[in-house]
């Protein structure tokens, strides 16, 4: 967006300013800023949730429209991807900050064909800052993977994500198969991705569809808690 970053000294930019800054050195792909500019807010004060909503969320909502409208390309949103990833590093551990036992055991990855992480990685971040044990197994997922991770880890949630309208039918071969194998309800499913709503996670039979990280945290809180209260 802009050709001057390397003049600007991001330390001297009052707050509004560097979360602008920020915007524009995400959809330049400038990781180093992105790092930086992180740590500036967090020193400022800020806390590590409104750091990832106003400085990197916001920022990749605008990389979003520009890719949708053929102003980006997959190189460049690339590039953006991977200075979000850096500002989340940061983040990660302090969204993940908890001294309680875990709640619960998640399993979460992105389905089939899919390739897309950083929603996932965020609802990943924040369901640990919730206090789940979180095993991410990553993109691109076939069922195997998601029943092998489930027994793996003795997993209470199954959380998957798609942000593609061609990969999203994949969660119900998922849904499908548990049916099949005697175990869908042994797991509480949790769907979420751009493209998804409400209608959808009933119809793949998913116990929830979740429209952000934070209704992730506030779902998986609630079921588990029912699941808990009916086996106590
Ligand atoms: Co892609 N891409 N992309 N892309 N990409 C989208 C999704 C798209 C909407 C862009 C557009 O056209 N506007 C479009 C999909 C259109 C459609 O299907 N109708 C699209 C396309 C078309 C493609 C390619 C096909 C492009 C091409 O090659 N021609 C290709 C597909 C590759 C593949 O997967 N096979 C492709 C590739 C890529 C990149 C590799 C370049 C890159 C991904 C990098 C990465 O993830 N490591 C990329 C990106 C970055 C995007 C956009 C710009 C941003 C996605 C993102 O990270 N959002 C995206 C446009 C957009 O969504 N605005 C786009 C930020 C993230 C925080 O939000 O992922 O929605 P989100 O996650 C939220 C919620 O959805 C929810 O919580 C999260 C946090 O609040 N959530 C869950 C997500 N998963 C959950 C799971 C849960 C619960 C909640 O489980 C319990």
């Amino acid at each position: 967006m802009t050709d001057i970053d390397d003049d600007i000294d991001l330390k001297t930019l009052p707050d509004d300013e560097l979360v602008e800054q920020m915007h524009d050195d995400l959809y330049d792909g400038m990781r180093d800023e992105i790092i930086e500019g992180t740590q500036i807010l967090l020193d400022r004060g800020w806390n590590a949730e409104k750091v990832l909503n106003k400085g990197l969320v916001d920022g990749m909502t605008i990389v979003g429209i520009d890719f949708r409208d053929g102003i980006l390309f997959v190189p460049e949103v690339l590039l953006a991807a991977n200075a979000m990833k850096g500002g989340m590093a940061i983040l990660k551990p302090l969204l993940a900050e908890t001294g309680a036992k875990p709640v619960g055991r998640m399993v979460i990855g992105t389905v089939k064909g899919d390739i897309h992480d950083i929603g996932k990685n965020l609802v990943g971040m924040m369901m640990e800052g919730a206090g789940f044990e979180v095993f991410d197994i990553g993109i691109n997922n076939p069922v195997e993977n998601y029943l092998q991770a489930l027994k793996e880890h003795d997993a209470d949630i199954l959380g998957m994500s798609a942000l593609l309208t061609t990969t999203m039918p994949y969660m119900k071969v998922v849904v499908d198969t548990m049916i099949e194998q005697g175990i869908r309800d042994n797991y509480i499913i949790l769907v979420g991705g751009a493209p998804l709503n409400e209608e959808f996670g009933k119809a793949v039979g998913a116990d929830a569809y979740c429209g952000d990280a934070g209704v992730a945290v506030e779902t998986a809180l609630k079921l588990i808690g029912e699941r808990n209260a009916v086996s106590a």
